[in-house]
């Protein structure tokens, strides 16, 4: 489904029933590249050249050592990210999904991927890293250029976020050591689009094989009303931020 033709409601219908809806031409070809450059100069900022791979990521790259670029809040560091964060093309596929007016911002996270090494992730649900009491907790991954298979795109199980939590291996960052990597689908993506997908939704993503570096932006977000059901992920930037509608909890989150 493109954004133009979307509607609303089956796309949160999607989203139920199979745990993600990717929605593709979200934004254009030109503003991803935009947006694409602007993630690239920003990592140039950086003082450290931090390699995000997490250690249980190993078993998928096969032994073969691999990088992964990342970001976190790249909203405090390029205001064009801040004015994404409250698009409404974006605001209003997040409330769909959650079913409700309200979006909260919980976090973001900058990718890249680089070439010919870019680091897998190994299957997990987001779940284990900020719990929720009511799982209204979702993700939107931004592909800022083309993600085929070979550049390591996002993999998901459908369907998977209905067996609710799963108890996760935590060592090496939570993940699911009994779901194969081939269990997952891969879900290749172009520039501009946008995979929504639950915290319940078990995911994984493979190796950039490639020659070019695959840019994604990840944006977290919940249900103002769904309390964390424990202190976690709070040194992020921003969280608490209204994306779209009020947060009737009256919480004082400054
Ligand atoms: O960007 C990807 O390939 C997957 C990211 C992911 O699974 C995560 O940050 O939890």
């Amino acid at each position: 489904m493109t954004w133009e033709t979307a509607d609303l409601t089956a796309l949160a219908g999607h989203y139920g029933e199979h745990g993600y809806v990717l929605v593709k031409g979200l934004l254009s070809r030109e503003e991803a590249a935009a947006y694409r450059q602007c993630a690239h100069d920003a990592l140039a900022t950086l003082d450290d050249d931090e390699n995000a791979t997490w250690d249980s990521a190993a078993g998928i790259a096969a032994g073969t050592p691999t990088r992964l670029q990342h970001l976190h809040d790249v909203q405090f560091h390029a205001a064009a990210f801040s004015r994404l964060l409250t698009d409404e093309r974006f605001t209003r596929v997040a409330a769909a999904v959650l079913g409700g007016p309200n979006v909260q911002l919980h976090h973001t996270k900058l990718f890249v991927k680089p070439p010919e090494n870019g680091s897998p992730f190994p299957p997990h649900q987001d779940h284990p890293f900020f719990p929720h009491t009511h799982h209204r907790v979702g993700a939107a991954i931004f592909h800022l250029d083309d993600a085929p298979e070979e550049k390591g795109c996002v993999r998901i199980v459908p369907g998977s976020h209905r067996q609710g939590p799963l108890e996760h291996v935590e060592e090496g960052g939570h993940h699911l050591p009994d779901v194969p990597f081939d269990a997952t689908v891969p879900l290749p993506a172009e520039a501009g689009d946008v995979l929504f997908f639950s915290y319940l939704t078990v995911h994984a993503s493979g190796v950039n094989l490639s020659g070019e570096a695959r840019t994604t932006w990840l944006v977290q977000f919940r249900d103002p009303a769904d309390p964390p059901a424990i202190r976690a992920h709070d040194h992020s930037l921003g969280q608490g931020m209204m994306l779209a509608g009020v947060d009737p909890t009256g919480r004082r989150t400054g």
